[in-house]
Formats: structure tokens, C-alpha cells, sequence
């Protein structure tokens, strides 16, 4: 079934801005090991230079989140934001590390070491005036911190220490600007993590300040959590600040949105479309992507996670919300879930053509990419610098 989009439908997609993660350009691995690719992105420049290509043909995507231990130059916030803005970019969400150095081997906050929780504070601290300099208004924190075997930690301690950090980093907020809390069930911990799922978050969260919100990562999930009910009950509560995208089939597997289970997105779009109804206004959330491509080429799979998205988001305004309403108060169970099952159904990629022609923008960017040569041009430019540095199997 086909179908042409209303101009309300038209609208919402166009203030649809989809962030691009820096990571996901460079070349990635699994804990096994890493499989270059020549055209991946070596340095920041080149990282953006990905980004700006994908904005370019999609025109969906003005922010590029940036992990401040991977990518702040030498030149610092200047360099960062100008190296974003000459590129028709700016910098998005800032993701601190303080699950990297050896330091941290036990924990970052929640360390028994009170140097090492103080080190980890001043580089949360250290993110917030990086965000305030490069014109950012948004701290996307995630820690690695947890335990690995019964008794190897005190559950409340720890959970005093997170509550403690958080809100001293909430108060150097500006008010502008907000910080997500992202949980997480497992990995790298295997027996804990002090950020388990979507309700601690929302506890640290309420305790840090009203600035804070909870980040739903979709890989961040025990199998079978109904991740769209999370995000209609935190919707509901004022508390969900935005969301990394990815699909999984076993845990944090980052591979393409939608790839996996597609009519999951669409029921989390559905959610958002709901609240959105109910208050008559845009959710003021961050719609970002978390992956890592290691074996499909890079730009290639970001361009398909945003069309996925927007046709994904498409379908679920295309939803009777109307019609879905008089079913479930008559009780109707197989005409409400008709509701959905036949928006999902609906093929939106002919009308997502004409609206990107509409607006200025290839039909289908994915196509206008693989003919560009981009991705032959960046290997030519690359290769000689991975193979200079000694990391290229070339
Ligand atoms: C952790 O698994 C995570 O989802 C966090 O958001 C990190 O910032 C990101 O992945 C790093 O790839
Ligand atoms: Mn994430």
C-alpha cells in the first residue's frame, strides 16, 4: 500500500534531526579483534567529513555527537566547533570517558578510591565546559562502572556516590543545557552496573536535578523488555531526554536500526507519536544513533539507519490515533492493533522521495552516495596515512 504524507506528516519529518556519532566512522572491532577498512575515518576531520557527506544527502542530520577522549583535537573547543561549522555542522551531544584509563579498572564515581572519584567528577566537570564552549546543550553521560561477582561491592555505597556526583555535576550545568543518564544491564560488568536499567536512571536522574533526564539506548535491554512502554511512561513522566539508536538480536550488538526488528522502532515511534498528540507538541528529546559498522562500509550504513528511521518514524504518524482511541474503548483489541499493524504496512518510500526532491535532496540518498565515489576518494586520501601510522592491512 502506498501512500502521500499530509503536510502535518511533511512537517514533523522535516524537525526530525537525527545526530551522527563520530564512532561510528572510525574503524571498530569486537573484543576478537578488528577489520580495517580503507575509507574509515582516521581523524576527527575525517569523522566529520562522514558526517557532512551523510547531512549532505540526507539533510537530517546537523549534529555529530563527539566522545571528548576520542576526538577533542589539540586545539580544543575552538577547534572542535569550527572544524564542525566549516563543514555545515554542529557539535551535538558530549559523551565524557571515564571507562578508559587504568584508573578506572574498579570504577569511575563509584570507585573506593576517592582520588579516582575525583578524577572522574573533574573530567564530568572538565565535558560540561567543553559542551558550554562549543555551544553544546547536551551531556550524555554513561559509565561503565559496576562489579563482576557477588560481594565485590556495596550496592547503596555506590549508589550514594552516583547520587553524590551526579548532582555536583548537575549544578555546573548552565540552564540551557541538559545532561541524559544512560543505563545499561551488563557489559563491560558481568555481575552488576551501577546503572542498571531505565528506572535507576530515572532515580539518579530526579535526584540529580531537573536538568537531567534518562537516555534510552534500544541495545540496553534485557530480551523481551517492551522498550516502547519504557518510553511512553517516561515521556509521560517529563524524565526522557533521548534515545541511541541501533537494533540487537542478542545484547549491545550496535548493528542498523531497524535491521533486526523494525516493527519494535515503529512501536517506540508510535509511543513518541502519542505523547506528542496528548501534549500537542514536538517531545524535547535527542533522536541519536549509537553503532558501529565493523563490516558493512561506514557512511553506507549511517545513510540507511536515517532513511530507516524516517521511514520508520513516517509510518508511525501515519497511525489512526483517532481510530486507535475508539478501539481500545470499545475493547476492540483486533481493530486498535489493526491500527498499527496497517500504518507498519504501509510502504512510505515513495513518498519519502518526493518529499526529500521536495526539499532539495536526492530521492534516495543511498543510491546518490554509492555514485558519488566518496568512499573511493576518502580510501585514496586515507589508506597512505593508516598505512603510515601501521594500521592498515593494506
Ligand atoms: C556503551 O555501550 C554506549 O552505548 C555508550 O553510549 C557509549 O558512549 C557508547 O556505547 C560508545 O560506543
Ligand atoms: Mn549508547
Amino acid at each position: 500500500m502506498n501512500c502521500e504524507f499530509s503536510g502535518k506528516i511533511s512537517d514533523r519529518l522535516s524537525r526530525l534531526a537525527i545526530e551522527l556519532p563520530t564512532w561510528g566512522f572510525a574503524d571498530t572491532g569486537t573484543r576478537f579483534g578488528k577489520f580495517l577498512q580503507d575509507a574509515a575515518a582516521l581523524t576527527l576531520e575525517d569523522k566529520l567529513d562522514d558526517a557532512a557527506e551523510v547531512h549532505r544527502l540526507t539533510g537530517a542530520c546537523p549534529s555529530v555527537a563527539v566522545h571528548v577522549l576520542w576526538d577533542v583535537p589539540e586545539g580544543g573547543a575552538r577547534a572542535l566547533a569550527d572544524a564542525a561549522a566549516v563543514r555545515g555542522l554542529r557539535i551535538g551531544s558530549i559523551n565524557p570517558n571515564v571507562f578508559q584509563d587504568q584508573c578506572y579498572r574498579h570504577g569511575s564515581v563509584a570507585s573506593e578510591d576517592a582520588v579516582v572519584r575525583r578524577r572522574a567528577i573533574q573530567h564530568l566537570l572538565d565535558s560540561v565546559a567543553l559542551a558550554r564552549a562549543v555551544g553544546s546543550r547536551t551531556l550524555a553521560l554513561w559509565f561503565a562502572d559496576g562489579t563482576n561477582y557477588p560481594g565485590q561491592g556495596s550496592f547503596v555505597r555506590r549508589k550514594r556516590r552516583f547520587m553524590d556526583a551526579l548532582r555536583e555535576v548537575h549544578d555546573a550545568l548552565d540552564p540551557s543545557m541538559r545532561m541524559l543518564v544512560e543505563y545499561k544491564p551488563f557489559e563491560p560488568a558481568f555481575y552488576h552496573t551501577d546503572i542498571a536499567d531505565w528506572g535507576m536512571a530515572a532515580a539518579f536522574a530526579r535526584h540529580a536535578g531537573p536538568q537531567a533526564k534518562v537516555l534510552v539506548d534500544t541495545g540496553h535491554h534485557l530480551p523481551g523488555q517492551n522498550i516502547e512502554h519504557i518510553v511512553a511512561f517516561l515521556a509521560d513522566e517529563g524524565a526522557l531526554g533521548g534515545f541511541h539508536f541501533n537494533d540487537r538480536h542478542y545484547a549491545d550488538d550496535d548493528l542498523t536500526t531497524g535491521s533486526i526488528d523494525p516493527y519494535r522502532v515503529f512501536r517506540i515511534f508510535v509511543a513518541i507519536a502519542e505523547a506528542e498528540r496528548a501534549t500537542g507538541r514536538d517531545l524535547d528529546i535527542e533522536y541519536m544513533i549509537d553503532q558501529s559498522h565493523n563490516e558493512k562500509p561506514k557512511i553506507e550504513a549511517m545513510i540507511q539507519t536515517v532513511t530507516t528511521v524516517q521511514e520508520l518514524f513516517a509510518k508511525a504518524l501515519l497511525v489512526d490515533l483517532e481510530q486507535l482511541e475508539s478501539a481500545r474503548a470499545a475493547n476492540d483489541i483486533v481493530a486498535a492493533e489493526e491500527c498499527l499493524k496497517s500504518a507498519f504496512a504501509t510502504d512510505v518510500r515513495e513518498a519519502l522521495a518526493a518529499w526529500r526532491e521536495a526539499r532539495g535532496f536526492p530521492r534516495d540518498p543511498l543510491a546518490a552516495h554509492r555514485s558519488s565515489g566518496y568512499t573511493a576518494r576518502a580510501a585514496r586520501a586515507r589508506l597512505p596515512r593508516k598505512q603510515a601510522s601501521g594500521g592498515s592491512y593494506a
